[in-house]
């Protein structure tokens, strides 16, 4: 027997290795000193410090799972998403620039690209020098992105794109752009290119007026016949699968990342309780807080030891994109129930920006919703036990 440990029931801690422990608390500290103190303004102020990527680069947060060779650290899944867990235990828009990052600009280019690309574009995106975004998303098109309208057309040395892209991650300071484009040349099927800053007939306007992840910066990609040289295609992926192999990094570390902004929530409302007193004694001495606190603590523990497994099973190549679903789903689906729930513990003060609360709250409401819905998760696992289609 042993005592039991209300913040890790189940011992996380023992079951990560000594590299990932060293790992995570460099990013905690990192996130906690760094990080913390400059949420509010930003926050208030819709602002996104670009110094931040320098930062994270400095500290090796950014493709941390790419080969060293290429600027990475060469680390695993779980270090992956253990590091997701601390930014977003800070804020989702942070972890959401991280992951942007590593998994839909590194993680294409490693896998996709050409020798070529990997030595150009991976150390100075791993160094925060330059900063990618990931365009899939079209006006017409979220959940279901085969249905985008955005084109590759054949021209001597490479390919003129046009269409548009919505709601793209560091959009309007990105110095390159992964997007995502049926190609004439390639009898139709989405490919990925890469487009440079400063290609003519690509814009990238900001989308103003967020009241969730408002420390993020979000806008679009407009294309107007921008060309693309052949050597910025990433030639070693087709179809819809190019897409969904990043996107399946990215939900993973979203499954670890959610529960680091819930674990906030939780803290704070059991503090919170512990220190308000009404009726003659503590919050924290009525059933019904201790219910939600126990709550909160079951989903918490029970999601992080998910989020291990399917970390672990990755790492042995012994996975499938339906166990990220599972996890994405459940993790971000739970941690909004508990922001929501903390919030509401915290009374009128809930409802204050200096208590933290109301921000992962409105910020968990959007990555209930990116990288695929609450409900696509359940389709996807839904056609995975009945083999039925139910999308369309
Ligand atoms: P479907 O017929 O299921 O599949 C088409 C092809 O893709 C393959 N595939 C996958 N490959 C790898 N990993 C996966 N998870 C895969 N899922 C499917 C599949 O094998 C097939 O390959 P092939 O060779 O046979 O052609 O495609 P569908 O059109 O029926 O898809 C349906 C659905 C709903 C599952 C899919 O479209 C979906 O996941 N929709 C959600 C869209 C989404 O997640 N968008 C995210 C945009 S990026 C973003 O939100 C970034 S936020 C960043 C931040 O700030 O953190
Ligand atoms: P829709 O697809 O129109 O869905 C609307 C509603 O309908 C949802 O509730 C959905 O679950 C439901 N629905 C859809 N289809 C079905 C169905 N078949 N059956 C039942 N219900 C259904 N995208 C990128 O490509 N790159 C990025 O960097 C990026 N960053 C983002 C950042 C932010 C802040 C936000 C808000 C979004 C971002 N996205 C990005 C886009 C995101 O992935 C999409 O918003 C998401 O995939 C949902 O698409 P949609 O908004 O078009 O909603």
């Amino acid at each position: 027997m042993t005592s039991f440990q209300w913040q890790d029931p189940f011992l996380l801690e023992q079951q990560l290795t000594d590299e990932e422990r060293q790992v995570r608390d460099a990013a905690h500290s990192y996130c906690q000193e760094q990080l913390q103190p400059r949420v509010l303004s930003a926050f208030r102020e819709e602002r996104f410090d670009r110094e931040i990527m320098n930062e994270m680069g400095e500290m090796g947060l950014l493709g941390c799972t790419v080969a060293e060779e290429y600027g990475g650290a060469g680390m695993g899944s779980v270090a992956y998403g253990l590091i997701a867990r601390e930014v977003e235990r800070v804020d989702s828009g942070y972890r959401s620039a991280m992951s942007v990052q590593s998994s839909l600009v590194m993680y294409p280019i490693e896998a996709y690209g050409t020798e070529e690309q990997k030595k150009k574009y991976l150390p100075k995106l791993a160094s925060g020098e330059w900063i990618g975004c990931f365009g899939l998303t079209e006006p017409n098109a979220g959940s279901d992105p085969a249905g985008m309208g955005t084109r590759a057309e054949k021209t001597e040395g490479g390919y003129l794109l046009t269409g548009q892209k919505m709601w793209i991650t560091n959009s309007p300071i990105a110095d390159l752009a992964i997007v995502w484009a049926k190609s004439q040349a390639h009898d139709g099927k989405i490919m990925g290119f890469i487009v440079d800053r400063g290609t003519e007939g690509f814009n990238t306007p900001k989308i103003e007026g967020k009241v969730s992840l408002r420390a993020s910066i979000t806008g679009e990609i407009v294309l107007d016949k921008a060309f693309v040289p052949e050597e910025n295609l990433l030639p070693n992926v087709s179809g819809l699968k190019g897409p969904f192999g990043c996107l399946n990094k990215a939900r993973y570390g979203i499954a670890w990342g959610s529960l680091g902004a819930a674990e906030f929530c939780w803290h704070a409302a059991r503090q919170y309780t512990l220190d308000r007193k009404q009726f003659g004694r503590p919050l924290a001495q009525t059933q019904l807080v201790q219910l939600k606190l126990a709550n909160m603590q079951t989903e918490i523990a029970l999601g992080l030891q998910a989020a291990l497994q399917v970390g672990r099973l990755m790492d042995a190549g012994n996975w499938a994109p339906e166990m990220v679903s599972l996890i994405k789903r459940n993790n971000c689906g739970k941690s909004l129930d508990i922001a929501r729930l903390a919030r509401d513990m915290h009374g009128g003060n809930g409802i204050s920006d200096e208590y933290g609360v109301i921000r992962h709250m409105v910020n968990l409401e959007t990555v209930n919703t990116y990288e695929g819905t609450h409900d696509v998760h359940a389709l996807i696992l839904g056609r995975a036990q009945t083999d039925l289609q139910a999308f369309f």
